[in-house]
């Protein structure tokens, strides 16, 4: 089995690509649940709903995240009202919202909840939620206007669309946080670990900081792999180089081996930071190079075979 660690879009897209390589039965994907939020009484998973929207095909391919053919008139009726719209929820997309704060109230955990959704969708892919608790990812914004300042992720990423910069994140709720029921055994048991190229910070650090996690981890470092989010000192989508940079990390394939360092043996980069390859290996990580960026499902689909034939 292969276990893989992974936020929304960067690892849905990689996880297409796995897809064609290993049979869908034989991955089980510990999904961040940081970036959930409550809205209009619901519980919202972006994560986990992105990475299932896109395995399915179902996914709104411009934005990465939400349905395709989308309506929204439940947003216009809510704009009628001058309820809050700023998170843009589409008629269908509240269908999965709806299904899974009504489960939840019934009292199955959301590792459950998230199996029944998967298997809707038609796939056989096991995404488990890192944890059964509420973690929510908290940035402080470090504006001069908003000094200190601290709001919910979604707030600062779509509310302010992560325009402002930050000089704290905080995983609320973490402390209590335990891993999800089989959690540990997954990485315990995985022949193979990948960190999918998601956000260090935001995407992958709350799996790392849920208690126990990284121990386990640490144990199983090499059999694991991880792929860098950043080429040529950017990401292709997201925040996370200003992320790394405004929290102090170096925002590259070096900050990302670095991050990685105690968790992953190995880490592949794209063609474009060739150049980069002898720092990670001083680093103690070994260096896989390929083309990392993914335009389509071929393309993901060489770099997961990259990605597997790199551990073995
Ligand atoms: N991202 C946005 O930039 N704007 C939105 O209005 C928005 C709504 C939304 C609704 C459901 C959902 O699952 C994701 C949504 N996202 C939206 C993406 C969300 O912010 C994700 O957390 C990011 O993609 C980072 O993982």
């Amino acid at each position: 089995m292969i276990c893989v660690l992974a936020g929304g879009v960067g690892a849905a897209r990689f996880l297409t690509g796995l897809v064609q390589l290993v049979p869908p039965n034989q991955i089980t994907v510990i999904v961040n649940t940081a970036d959930d939020i409550n809205l209009h009484g619901l519980h919202i998973a972006p994560d986990l709903d992105t990475i299932t929207y896109t395995l399915a095909k179902v996914h709104n391919a411009e934005t990465g995240w939400g349905l395709a053919n989308e309506t929204w008139k439940a947003m216009d009726a809510l704009r009628q009202l001058e309820g809050p719209t700023w998170f843009k929820l589409g008629d269908q997309d509240l269908g999965t919202h709806l299904y899974r704060t009504g489960r939840l109230a019934d009292g199955i955990k959301l590792t459950e909840v998230t199996a029944e959704i998967t298997s809707a969708f038609g796939l056989e892919i096991q995404l488990l939620p890192m944890t059964e608790e509420r973690v929510e990812t908290r940035v402080t914004l470090a504006a001069e206007d908003k000094e200190g300042a601290e709001i919910g992720f979604q707030e600062w990423f779509v509310g302010l669309n992560h325009n402002s910069k930050i000089s704290a994140v905080r995983f609320d709720g973490i402390e209590e946080a335990q891993p999800g029921p089989e959690v540990l055994k997954t990485i315990e048991n995985a022949e193979t670990i990948v960190i999918a190229p998601s956000n260090p910070i935001v995407s992958i650090g709350p799996i790392l900081a849920i208690p126990g996690i990284t121990e386990s981890l640490k144990n199983s470092k090499n059999k694991t792999v991880a792929i860098s989010p950043i080429v040529a000192g950017a990401t292709i989508k997201g925040p996370a180089d200003q992320m790394m940079a405004d929290l102090g990390y170096e925002p590259s394939v070096v900050g990302v081996a670095d991050f990685y360092s105690e968790i992953s043996k190995i880490l592949v980069i794209d063609n474009a930071d060739t150049h980069l390859a002898n720092r990670i290996e001083e680093l103690g990580t070994l260096c896989s190079i390929t083309n990392t960026i993914m335009t389509d499902e071929k393309a993901a689909t060489d770099l997961a075979k990259v990605v597997l034939e790199s551990i073995f």
